[in-house]
């Protein structure tokens, strides 16, 4: 028998992976002025190019966008050129790199906005929630609902980001589709009360991530498009009473492009995998052709594990990849991990981002 492992390389469509270990997405707050990815950034991603796929923290496609202090967009002409050096580093180490695109929606505060505007929401509901600003942790501003117009602007917007990445040298884009933002927020139930065909039933609250996929499909063609959900993570204020016909039709929806993955969070972001057992995440897989990519809590052991098992074909780690770079190695010769500091996970600067050691040799 022929058991694939966690460092054999992996090819699925235009997927040309030297292993099946992703990095995840990883918020780290370290922009430059004009939300510009910095020097330390090309380091950062260079170091950790032997992952099997990068994907970078998640980046506003827009000014409106953004929810978070000095976060990275790809919006702009100089976002798109310090991008570009991002994704040269990687490939000249022989790794790939998707950017994650990311509208927060209602995740965010008027300081952080346009002209101090206020976020946008499928509908003006107030999240739960905080965010990190110049004035440290506060809670979200009130959204206004999102027109029609709001809306069509917003998938362009997607479309638009979607090519920036493509001239940037990015290997792909994953749509954040996860963790309570925008599309999310279209998604669920919580979030979602409008009364047009964006919302209601399912298929009016699938309708929004069904176009802005088709949108990017259109722009960069499927091969280079992942998708990331969290279906029960109610990470950010979301909730539904359905999630598992919610996420089923999502997925039906959007499986008709030959997308290059499908990206999964196991149960409550950055927590406990277990938070909904009821969830049959096999059922959901079964309704997608393309690559399972599956994260939280991922370890060596539970990764091959569930390998073994065909469970998922791509492994996604995060914070162990902060403090590791050289990652792959050291689950590969089963060498001891570097100790994450969580005190310089978000904002500052090459302390806790690009000064983790590597093995000696
Ligand atoms: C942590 C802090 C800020 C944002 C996510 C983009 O949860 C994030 C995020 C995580 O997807």
């Amino acid at each position: 028998m022929n058991i694939p492992t966690l460092f054999a390389p992996f090819k699925s469509g235009a997927l040309d992976l030297a292993n099946r270990l992703v990095m995840a997405p990883l918020t780290r707050n370290r922009a430059g002025p004009g939300q510009v990815p910095t020097d330390d950034t090309v380091t950062y991603y260079r170091q950790r190019a032997s992952a099997g796929l990068i994907i970078t923290e998640a980046s506003q496609i827009s000014p409106m966008g953004q929810g978070y202090l000095d976060t990275p967009g790809i919006h702009s002409p100089e976002q798109i050129a310090a991008w570009k050096r991002v994704t040269e580093a990687v490939h000249a180490e022989g790794g790939r790199i998707f950017i994650q695109l990311w509208h927060v929606g209602r995740i965010s505060h008027s300081s952080l906005l346009p002209g101090g505007a206020a976020p946008v929401a499928p509908s003006a509901i107030t999240a739960n929630s905080k965010t990190f600003t110049a004035e440290g942790f506060v809670d979200v501003s009130a959204p206004r609902a999102m027109s029609v117009e709001d809306i069509q602007a917003t998938v362009a917007d997607y479309a638009q980001a979607a090519r920036n990445a493509i001239e940037a040298g990015f290997d792909g884009v994953e749509v954040h589709a996860a963790n309570g933002y925008l599309i999310d927020q279209f998604l669920r139930e919580s979030s979602n009360h409008r009364e047009d065909a964006y919302g209601g039933g399912i298929e009016n609250r699938t309708r929004f991530l069904a176009e802005v996929m088709d949108a990017i499909v259109a722009a960069i063609g499927a091969e280079r498009v992942g998708v990331r959900f969290s279906p029960v993570s109610p990470f950010n204020d979301v909730s539904d009473s359905n999630p598992q016909a919610l996420f089923e039709h999502a997925i039906e929806r959007i499986d008709h492009h030959p997308l290059a993955y499908v990206h999964v969070i196991e149960g409550a972001t950055g927590g406990d995998r277990e938070i909904d057992p009821g969830f049959d995440f096999a059922a959901l897989r079964a309704k997608f052709k393309g690559a399972w990519m599956v994260n939280n809590g991922y370890d060596h052991a539970l990764a091959e594990a569930r390998l073994a098992a065909g469970a998922a074909d791509l492994f996604c780690l995060g914070r162990p990849f902060i403090s590791n770079p050289d990652l792959v190695r050291r689950l590969r010769e089963g060498r001891e991990l570097n100790p994450l500091d969580g005190s310089t996970l978000y904002g500052g600067g090459a302390e806790g981002y690009t000064d983790y050691p590597f093995l000696a040799g």
